[in-house]
C-alpha cells in the first residue's frame, strides 16, 4: 500500500516507519492517523515485519501534537468523535500490537506526539527531545489516552504536575522518571532502535506476542489469569519445542 505521510523501510524483519509531515512537524492530521491505522493492519499480518520503530521526520520533531489547524472550529460531539476514534483506530491499536513497537523520539513529542510514544511499548529518545502534554494551553485536556497512560509511567503526582503546568521534559529527565528507557546522541537514535529491534527479532516472536498481552493485563483486574493463560498457551507452540531442545543441544535457537 502507498501512503501519503509515512515512510516505510523493512529491513531483516524491522519495519522503520517514518511519519513524515516536516513542515508541520509531523504533527498528527486526519490522513496520517489514517496511514498509521492503515500500517498496522497491514503489519499484523505481514511475516515479514516482528518489530516497528516509529520514528519522525527531520531532527527536530518526533511528533509536535495533533494537528490543531484541523480541530479548532470543532464542538463537543465532534471533539469526543475524534479522541474516540483516534485512540480506537491508531492509540489502542498500537498499545495491543501484538508485535513490539519502538518509539524512537528524535525531538519534540508534545501532546498526542507524546500520546503516540506512551501508547508504544518502549521508548528511546534523542538528547534534544522534549517531552511534554501542553493541551491546557489551549484549553484541552490529552484526548489519546495521555491522562491514562503518563500516570502509569511516571506516578500520578508527576502526571498531574506535567499536565497542570504543561511543562516539557529534558531527554535525561524524561529518562530518570521512567517516560523512557534510553537515551543517546541523536545521530545514534535509529542505530540503537535498530539493535533493540534485531535483538527482540531474534527471539520467539509467539512468545513475544503473549508476553505484550500479559503485561497490557497488568492494568487490569485479571492480569495473573491472562499470565497463566499465556503461560499454558506457549507449552503448545513449536517455539517452545525449539527454543528448549536448543537449550538442550548447547546451539542458538532457529524461530520460524
Ligand atoms: N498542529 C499543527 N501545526 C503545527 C503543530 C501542531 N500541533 N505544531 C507545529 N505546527 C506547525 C506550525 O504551525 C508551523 O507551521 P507554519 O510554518 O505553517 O506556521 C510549523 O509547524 C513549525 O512550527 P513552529 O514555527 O511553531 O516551530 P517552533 O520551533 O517555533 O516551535 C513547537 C516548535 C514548540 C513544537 C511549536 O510548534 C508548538 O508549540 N506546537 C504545538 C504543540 C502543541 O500544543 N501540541 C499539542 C497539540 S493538541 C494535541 O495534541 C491534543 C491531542 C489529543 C487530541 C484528541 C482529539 C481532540
Amino acid at each position: 500500500m502507498e501512503y501519503t505521510n509515512l515512510i516505510i523501510e523493512i529491513t531483516h524483519k524491522v519495519a522503520l516507519v517514518t511519519l513524515n509531515r516536516p513542515h508541520a512537524l509531523n504533527a498528527l492530521n486526519k490522513d496520517l492517523l489514517s496511514d498509521l491505522s492503515h500500517f498496522f493492519d497491514a503489519a499484523k499480518e505481514d511475516s515479514q515485519i516482528r518489530v516497528v520503530i516509529l520514528t519522525g521526520s527531520g531532527d527536530k520533531s518526533f511528533v509536535a501534537g495533533a494537528d490543531i489547524k484541523e480541530f479548532s472550529d470543532f464542538d463537543a460531539s465532534r471533539g469526543q468523535e475524534l479522541a474516540a476514534q483516534g485512540q480506537a483506530s491508531v492509540f489502542d491499536k498500537i498499545e495491543n500490537f501484538p508485535k513490539p513497537v519502538i518509539a524512537a523520539i528524535n525531538g519534540f513529542a508534545l501532546g498526542g506526539g507524546l500520546e503516540l510514544a506512551m501508547a508504544s511499548h518502549m521508548r528511546i529518545a534523542s538528547t534534544n527531545a522534549k517531552l511534554g502534554l501542553p493541551e491546557v494551553t489551549l484549553g484541552l485536556i490529552p484526548g489519546y489516552g495521555g491522562t491514562q497512560r503518563l500516570p502509569k509511567l511516571i506516578g500520578k503526582g508527576r502526571a498531574m504536575q506535567a499536565i497542570f503546568t504543561a511543562d516539557m521534559f529534558t531527554a535525561e529527565k524524561a529518562m530518570e522518571i521512567g517516560l523512557v528507557n534510553e537515551v543517546v546522541q541523536q545521530e545514534e537514535l535509529i542505530n540503537r532502535a535498530q539493535e533493540i529491534a534485531a535483538k527482540i527479532a531474534r527471539n520467539s516472536s509467539v512468545a513475544i506476542a503473549k508476553a505484550i498481552e500479559a503485561i497490557n493485563a497488568s492494568d487490569k483486574e485479571n492480569g495473573f489469569q491472562v499470565e497463566i493463560a499465556s503461560f499454558g498457551h506457549l507449552f503448545d507452540q513449536d517455539d517452545f519445542m525449539e527454543g528448549t531442545t536448543a537449550f538442550i543441544e548447547k546451539r542458538k535457537p532457529n524461530f520460524k
